[in-house]
């Protein structure tokens, strides 16, 4: 991996309840969405290399709260921010309810998000709570790239036309991506801090 890339820092801040309880931002906020068990906590210890940064839990929907981590790009300082995952069935109507504004609020007030990694099962393909989200994030106006993950359970042979498909789906960029080998680690570490950069002072 090249030094520009190279994560030399990355730390858990704090894990909020609501968007209100958040720190005001100070850096460029590159934000992880997906369904319960996609892989989002893996894709986040793996894209840091740190193995326990971010929980990486056998039981779904455990992450409640929006998670903010301190992280060091080459030259650039972003925080993560790890949002609830969403639609797992088994949660009470009423909790699953409670994510939708903590997500939906967060999405629309914070000034400093440059970046929403909306992340998807490869092998399960668009949820409907997925476009759901990419819509709204065209609604906002907010830059927002698709990452398929657990790309290893295909054959080599269908990895590049489900991608293919996929970008065709979601009209969008899309990096496939395994955390059980590091694929695309590298091409969405560099996405990640291109747009960081972008972003003003
Ligand atoms: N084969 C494979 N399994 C994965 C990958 N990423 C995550 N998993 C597994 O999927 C499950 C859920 O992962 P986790 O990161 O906790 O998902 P989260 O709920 O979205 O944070 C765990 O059992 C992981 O080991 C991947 O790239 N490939
Ligand atoms: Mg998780």
């Amino acid at each position: 991996m090249k030094d520009r890339l190279n994560v030399h820092e990355a730390s858990f801040v704090m894990s909020a309840r609501d968007v209100s309880e958040l720190p005001a931002p100070t850096f460029a906020e590159l934000a992880f969405a997906g369904k319960s068990n996609v892989g989002k906590s893996s894709l986040i210890n793996t894209v840091t290399s740190r193995r326990k940064l971010a929980r990486v839990s056998g039981t779904p929907g455990c992450t409640r709260g929006i998670n903010l981590f301190h992280i060091e790009i080459g030259d650039a300082v972003v925080h993560f921010v790890d949002l609830p995952g969403y639609g797992y069935a088994q949660r009470s109507k009423s909790e699953r309810l409670a994510w939708g504004p903590m997500i939906e609020n967060f999405l629309r007030q914070r000034v400093g998000l440059a970046l929403v990694v909306v992340i998807v099962d490869a092998r399960r393909g668009l949820a409907e709570e997925d476009a759901q989200l990419l819509d709204f994030l065209d609604s906002l106006g907010r830059e927002s790239v698709v990452v398929a993950t657990k790309l290893d359970k295909w054959p080599l042979s269908k990895q590049k036309p489900v991608l293919a498909a996929l970008a065709r789906e979601v009209g969008r960029k899309v990096i496939g991506f395994s955390a059980e080998t590091g694929e695309g680690k590298e091409a969405l570490l560099s996405l990640l801090l291109k747009t960081a950069l972008r972003q003003p002072e």
